[in-house]
């Protein structure tokens, strides 16, 4: 049943280990305990309500209540008198693994260029889009007259988010932290099965899945000199509807450094990672890292090419008007893929001209920041670079800032202890702080920050200020007119399942009012706002990481 009221009980919808922390948090504390109850009514746990020591941002005290000692598995409520009940939920091991894969499987309804089944798809069965077999070289890619009318082939690769074009640079990131759910729980991946057509083959299935991108990415690359074309995509967003109906021309548009350098760091790493599977997939270690060098060499003669929409627009035809992923910053994109290269190819040849601590900026990572993905690659491979022993202290500090305070906060997660954190895709931040702190944890074995990336995900699945779980499809009260063009034209009312909705954001660059403009509260579900409520790629891999890392850890 889904709930659309506003509970001022605020849990992870889904639930709880039995061995783990657990907390709850109340808006309205009147009472001062709490109870645990079976959904009969029948009360097996009670306790007493803390008071925060700091206000929510909307300027309020709040209650918590801590039932972490309560371990026995089971189906319960959490009961406050004058607030109600909150929504049901659980007690269980394994208790995130539908979720965890369902983040994963939101992948597979987001490919471009075929139809989905219904028996990979049930309901939400549809009908193949975007071949991408003739892809038109736009002129802004096509200065050099080697390209100028040239036609190219770029089928496959997921869908960006709520529009249907491809895009290098957030593809990047999200295909590099897929990868790296893989690298670093690998017999936990191994056993995680996703119902899609390459099911049994002898990969797991989240690589089956990296594999409909990764193909895509390589054909983004010319071939002839390296280079990486910025993006795929409708010279506009097209309308509202489903990916068969939309048939404008598609273009392939300028390279850029931060395509090339993020296309490196990508295939560099997918090289080490595919070669544990030659009979699989024969040949496609060496084409990428062979494909990876060259985007690198690339980047090295083209060091500062900036993807530029607007001055493209003012020199060529058609106007590109899709989304822009412009960075000109590429410090951290050459860390990044110096860094993913290093480890390789075991030639640290690649970091001579690169000053891995150019400063002590340690930014949780984002499309346009990735300082942090070649840290954790250089971690974790104990890269033999003089530099290691400093990398290892200031994750470790930032892990510290991240979560400074948190046991005084209002909602007891790293997410709600700054304002800074809320801007357009806010719920990726979460996810992203939970993955750093599970980088920490996996550095230190110290459980705090295992505790505070668990805590992280208790915010994206209800325990915050709108008492949304962000996931459609897993909670009770969960987004359903999410900023997605399939979802919002299928003709079926519940919205495709798995996809992290980006979160509160104080911006409404869309010019959709949001109820509040309190940093976390700052969220509508609907349709049309895209500053909130849209999904994308680069947002759903660092949930698919923090949820599948923390099934994988359940027993610590
Ligand atoms: O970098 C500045 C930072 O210095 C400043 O402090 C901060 C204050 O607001 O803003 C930062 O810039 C933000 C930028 O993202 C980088 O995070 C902008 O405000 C913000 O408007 C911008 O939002 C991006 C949005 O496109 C508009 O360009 C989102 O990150 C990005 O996820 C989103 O991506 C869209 C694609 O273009 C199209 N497809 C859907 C996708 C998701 O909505
Ligand atoms: O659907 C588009 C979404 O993917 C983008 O994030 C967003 C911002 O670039 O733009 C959306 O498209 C809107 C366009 O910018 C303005 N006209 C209405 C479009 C659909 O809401």
């Amino acid at each position: 049943i889904k709930d659309t009221s506003s509970r001022p009980i605020r849990l992870n919808q889904i639930g709880f280990y039995p061995n783990g922390p657990k907390r709850a948090i109340v808006l309205n504390g009147n009472g001062r305990s709490f109870t645990i109850r079976l959904l009969n009514n029948r009360t097996v746990f009670s306790g007493i309500l803390t008071p925060s020591a700091t206000p929510s941002f909307a300027g309020k005290t709040t209650y918590i209540a801590d039932f972490s000692s309560f371990s026995k598995p089971g189906e319960y409520i959490l009961t406050v008198t004058g607030s109600g009940n909150s929504y049901p939920f659980k007690i269980a091991g394994n208790v995130h693994q539908n979720l965890a894969k369902g983040v994963i499987k939101a992948y597979y309804f987001m490919r471009a260029s075929t139809a989905l089944p219904a028996k990979y798809a049930g309901k939400w069965s549809r009908a193949a889009g975007h071949p991408d077999d003739k892809v038109l070289v736009h002129p802004s890619a096509a200065s050099d007259k080697r390209l100028a009318g040239t036609i190219i082939s770029s089928p496959r690769g997921w869908y960006d988010a709520g529009d249907y074009n491809k895009y290098v640079v957030n593809s990047g990131i999200s295909t590099s932290t897929l990868l790296s759910l893989y690298e670093d729980y690998p017999a936990y991946m191994k056993t995680v099965k996703l119902n899609i057509p390459e099911s049994g083959n002898g990969v797991p299935d989240l690589l089956n899945e990296v594999l409909w991108n990764l193909r895509w990415m390589l054909t983004m690359q010319d071939p002839d000199d390296g280079g990486v074309y910025h993006k795929l995509t409708n010279a506009a967003f097209d309308k509202f509807e489903m990916p068969d109906k939309d048939t404008t021309p598609r273009y392939v548009v300028q390279k850029g450094t931060a395509a090339a350098l993020d296309f490196a760091a990508v295939m560099a790493q997918a090289s080490r990672i595919f070669k544990q599977f030659p009979q699989q997939t024969p040949g496609l270690a060496d084409s990428c890292l062979v494909a990876a060098k060259k985007a690198w060499q690339w980047a090295a003669n083209n060091p500062n090419v900036a993807y530029r929409q607007d001055q493209n627009n003012k020199k060529f035809i058609p106007a590109v008007t899709t989304g822009g992923y412009g960075d000109n910053n590429f410090t951290d994109e050459f860390i990044w893929a110096a860094s993913e290269l290093v480890i390789s190819t075991g030639d640290v040849g690649y970091l001579k001209n690169i000053n891995l601590l150019p400063d002590d900026k340690m930014p949780v990572p984002a499309w346009g920041q990735v300082r942090l993905l070649g840290y954790y690659t250089l971690l974790k491979n104990d890269a033999a670079v003089p530099e290691l022993p400093e990398i290892k202290r200031r994750l470790i500090n930032a892990a510290d800032e991240l979560i400074k305070g948190v046991d005084d906060n209002a909602y007891q997660t790293s997410m709600t202890l700054s304002a800074r954190h809320f801007g357009w895709g806010s719920n990726s931040d979460a996810a992203n702080q939970g993955v750093l702190l599970l980088q920490a944890y996996r550095l230190s074995h110290d459980k705090k920050y295992l505790y505070n990336a668990l805590a992280d995900l208790d915010y994206l699945l209800g325990r915050n200020a709108t008492g949304y779980s962000y996931v459609t499809g897993y909670g009770t009260k969960t987004p359903m007119h999410p900023h997605h063009r399939p979802s919002a034209s299928d003709g079926v009312t519940d919205p495709v399942p798995g996809l992290l909705v980006g979160g509160p954001n104080p911006g409404m660059q869309d010019g959709i009012k949001v109820p509040s403009k309190v940093p976390d509260e700052a969220y509508i579900d609907d349709t049309q706002a895209y500053a909130a409520n849209e999904v994308t790629i680069n947002w759903n891999a660092p949930m698919a990481y923090l949820a599948n890392a923390i099934e994988a850890l359940q027993s610590q």
